[in-house]
């Protein structure tokens, strides 16, 4: 399936293939009954997860605070790699390596011509103003508008970011690697959520809600939470190294099959079903199924330490 590589790597060309194929999949609806486009989609079902009814259990979150949050996000980043990779089967999803000691990573990838700056008008001053996730206005209808089914707590159309991203504030890679020396993944995986937690605040406005899937950083982002844990994965490989044994959340036990890849067990709790793609009821995940990513096709030109 290819080989992530970090994004401030990419030469010009795949930085544009990468936003171009984006671009396509928020303005290509799948099929034409359907009521979003396929980007859409994919933030939908973001929501949905985080308000999953399944059996007796009400609203529980089968993506985050818990074990499943690793495998989860693994899975859904394949959702969107393989929708990109339907485009242009040369695309692999980037990294932001947020921990990075090169100061230009970070400033390479909120360029006007990459994944765009940080918020300076519109709403509370936080909407995104250039690039390809602009906010449309009356004279530019800018393909990057944010449905309104999937912005909860506005009432603006574009992409929202703080006004200030302060690169000196994202983790130092030292702090990684402490994160990395956890040897219980249940005091690894906690960890690790929660400085990605940290992210999520850093970008602020879009990404600090369960719809942050609307703003593409998200992916970047969330390719590298997925790089931390494969690297970890190196020296903690195999089932063992999922420890689910005190969680009684549906989703999150090692053999669990998580929604959407449930065959139909959980439904989204309060997000119309209408809103969601049609997943086929034949494919299962677990978190068992998704713990080594050379069988699942893909891995990272280079591994955090
Ligand atoms: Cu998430």
């Amino acid at each position: 399936m290819g080989m992530r590589k970090s994004a401030g790597s990419l030469t010009a060309n795949e930085r544009q293939a990468f936003l171009d194929a984006l671009v396509t999949l928020k303005t290509t609806y799948r099929d034409p009954a359907h009521v979003l486009t396929i980007y859409d989609e994919l933030v939908a079902v973001h929501l949905a997860v985080t308000q999953l009814i399944t059996g007796p259990q009400a609203e529980i979150d089968g993506g985050h605070n818990g074990p499943a949050f690793l495998p989860w996000h693994r899975e859904y980043l394949l959702m969107l790699e393989r929708e990109l990779q339907k485009i242009d089967s040369s695309i692999s999803v980037p990294y932001w390596d947020w921990s990075s000691n090169d100061a230009n990573e970070a400033i390479l990838i909120f360029r006007d011509d990459f994944m765009g700056p940080r918020g300076s008008t519109g709403l509370r001053g936080m909407e995104v103003q250039a690039g390809s996730f602009r906010t449309p206005t009356d004279i530019d209808p800018a393909p990057w508008r944010i449905i309104k089914a999937l912005r909860p707590d506005y009432t603006g159309r574009g992409l929202l970011r703080n006004r200030d991203l302060v690169f000196n504030d994202l983790p130092y890679d030292t702090e990684v690697s402490q994160v990395l020396r956890l040897d219980a993944f249940h005091t690894f995986r906690p960890a690790l959520e929660t400085m990605h937690n940290g992210i999520h605040r850093w970008v602020g406005g879009s990404m600090a809600d369960m719809t942050s899937p609307n703003d593409p950083i998200f992916f970047l982002h969330h390719v590298n939470v997925d790089r931390i844990w494969a690297a970890w994965q190196q020296n903690h490989s195999g089932a063992a190294n999922y420890n689910s044994s005190s969680i009684t959340r549906n989703g999150h036990k090692i053999n669990d099959k998580m929604w959407p890849w449930d065959g139909g067990d959980s439904s989204p709790g309060k997000i119309l079903n209408a809103l969601l793609p049609t997943f086929d009821i034949a494919y299962a995940r677990t978190p068992n199924d998704v713990l080594d990513i050379d069988t699942l096709g893909y891995s990272y030109d280079v591994y955090p330490q």
